[in-house]
């Protein structure tokens, strides 16, 4: 299951076989992917519908967004009911349908377990916030007023204090995200037991793993600190003390003897405020937590400045500094653990607009270059839905476009209430990194509503999916969907792809970013032109087999804009 450190005659280490090291993930959101019945919400069957698509795309493993019960405060990521379904989505029979169609097309399916909170509507909490001395009061997190206020100066992820006041028993309890996602209490010995008890009631409907939700936040420091105030601030930072808790490798230890380690899983644990000390420790080699994280130094490379705060911005993030993040990862947990690799996701905006170029000129190739870029790294790949076509950023004419907690929120305290920033500033800022550029729904043809759904869509599709498609994707054989399915058949056909060691090149360049892979005598040399120039390049040479490129030719020492190109020689 794990590496280990056996370095070869060449020094490199030999990393130990795994299925989901070899696989390539595709994420799906199902609020968003494709609606079967026509109420514009996307749903189970409709992910069953278009599980030919996804094997043509040749993906090996489904990570699939929240499906549970849920009111839906943040889209499925407040569970009400963990052993049932979305009403939306469907039901128990058409999960279990979509689960046995993507086995026998061998696809397996990864869940997403949202345990470090629940709904407010989970009857936990329900119970829990019905009195003092209620048997569930310890599942959450709640603690007396501090001189009639909150009990410390925490700020939620969703803006706002990150403790909400109940009247019924005159305290408050903690919520990291909205106020109906309060967090469950890991210290309490029965919460983690009913945790264990629902993963197993899924594995032993035979689903293939787990991405956990913010798994980084389930120990909290017992004291509560205050945090620090930052500029702009008006309360303080929970991160130090919520990330990388005191207990939270025990408690992943407890979780892998008591479910994961007696199936075969994938498992990969979103770790906000993650370091590489504590992902080495996450994703530790010797099997005993989980098997990668999501690290977010990559996507944090930009914050806010003046006006505007935290994460929202216009900026474009540079290349040399996502190289810098990203090859100290490589590097760092080399012989160690295990990298996970991604652009975006649901909760970031579209990798082709925000590190590529979604121009109509440089939209295909520069999607294009980022794919090998990231494909061609050492660890597991995820594509999120759409990225496969190269869907873009959406545009946001107005607070009314928006279906986000966070944005809304963050509108609301900027705009609305301290005023330190105005609406067409926070609406730009939104254009480049709000989580609805993400969540517009899949454009699957050119018909009324890019085919997503017969009724009105739950928020509003993206105005290019005329041109931008999954039908126009599959007729055009140069397409960026063609371009992802011969990605994931190298890495499915070279070895070196998936084990060879990492060694970053050109690190002075401001435009290309190059590194080498070794496995064996095999050498990879792969480079990416991240800008819409031509930029001289001298590590290839006569003699290489060119693996794949978005150029069909090549000048000698020169890439051009966008130009990516990886050959494979032998020592
Ligand atoms: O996201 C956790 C997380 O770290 C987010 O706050 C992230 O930093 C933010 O969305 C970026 O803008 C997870 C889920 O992926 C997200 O969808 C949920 O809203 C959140 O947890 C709460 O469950």
């Amino acid at each position: 299951m794990e590496s280990r450190q056996t370095g070869n005659a060449a020094g490199i280490y030999e990393e130990r076989k795994a299925w989901w090291k070899e696989a390539v993930v595709y994420q799906i959101y199902p609020r968003s992917f494709a609606d079967s019945d026509g109420d514009g919400i996307g749903d189970l069957n409709g992910i069953t519908a278009h599980l030919p698509y996804l094997r043509k795309l040749g993906i090996d493993v489904i990570w699939l967004s929240p499906v549970y019960q849920s009111p839906n405060d943040d889209n499925g990521y407040d569970i009400s009911d963990y052993r049932a379904i979305m009403t939306e989505f469907g039901t128990m029979e058409d999960f279990d349908r979509m689960l046995e169609r993507a086995h026998a097309l061998g696809i397996r399916i990864v869940m997403d377990l949202v345990v470090n909170h629940t709904s407010d509507e989970h009857r936990w909490f329900v119970e829990s916030s019905s009195s003092r001395d209620n048997p569930f009061r310890d599942y959450y997190i709640w603690k007396e007023p501090r001189e009639g206020r909150e009990p410390n100066n925490w700020e939620s992820c969703f803006s706002g204090s990150a403790w909400q006041y109940d009247e019924r028993t005159g305290m408050y309890y903690l919520h990291c995200f909205s106020k109906k996602q309060p967090d469950l209490n890991w210290e309490n010995p029965k919460v983690r037991e009913e945790v264990f008890d629902l993963m197993d009631f899924w594995c032993r409907k035979g689903i293939d793993g787990f991405r956990m939700d913010v798994i980084s936040m389930i120990s909290k420091n017992q004291d509560f600190p205050d945090g620090p105030i930052k500029d702009n601030g008006v309360y303080g930072d929970m991160f130090p003390y919520v990330c990388n808790g005191p207990r939270v490798h025990e408690y992943l230890k407890e979780m892998n003897r008591r479910v994961l380690s007696r199936y075969d899983l994938m498992t990969v644990g979103e770790a906000a405020g993650v370091t590489l000390e504590e992902a080495a420790k996450y994703a530790c080699a010797d099997g005993s937590e989980l098997n990668m994280v999501f690290q977010f130094e990559h996507t944090d490379t930009v914050q806010g400045e003046g006006s505007v705060i935290g994460k929202w911005t216009t900026r474009k993030p540079r290349m040399s500094e996502i190289r810098k993040v990203l090859n100290k990862w490589q590097l760092g947990l080399e012989g160690r653990a295990w990298n996970s690799l991604y652009w975006d996701n649901h909760d970031q905006p579209r990798a082709v607009s925000r590190f590529g170029n979604d121009s109509e000129k440089w939209r295909v190739v520069s999607a294009k270059m980022l794919a090998v870029c990231l494909h061609m790294m050492k660890g597991t790949p995820y594509i999120y839905q759409g990225e496969e076509i190269g869907m873009t950023n959406t545009r946001f004419t107005s607070l009314e476009d928006c279906r986000d907690i966070e944005e809304i929120n963050a509108y609301r305290q900027y705009v609305t209430r301290l005023k330190i920033t105005d609406d067409q500033t926070m609406l730009r800022c939104f254009d480049t990194v709000a989580r609805d550029n993400a969540r517009t729904p899949m454009q699957w043809d050119d018909s009324e509503n890019a085919g997503f759904t017969s009724g009105t869509p739950w928020i509003r599709v993206n105005p290019n999916f005329k041109t931008i498609n999954a039908e126009a994707a599959l007729e055009d054989p140069d397409s960026v969907f063609w371009f992802y399915r011969d990605l994931i058949r190298l890495r499915h056909t070279y070895p070196v792809i998936v084990y060879g060691s990492f060694e970053p090149l050109m690190e002075e360049s401001e435009a290309v970013y190059a590194y080498r892979r070794r496995l064996g005598d095999q050498v990879l040399t792969v480079a990416c032109n991240w800008t819409d120039k031509d930029q001289a390049c001298g590590l290839f040479e006569e003699g290489g087999m060119d693996l794949i490129s978005n150029y069909k030719t090549h000048r000698e020492g020169i890439l051009g804009p966008y130009e990516a190109r990886v050959m494979l020689e032998k020592s």
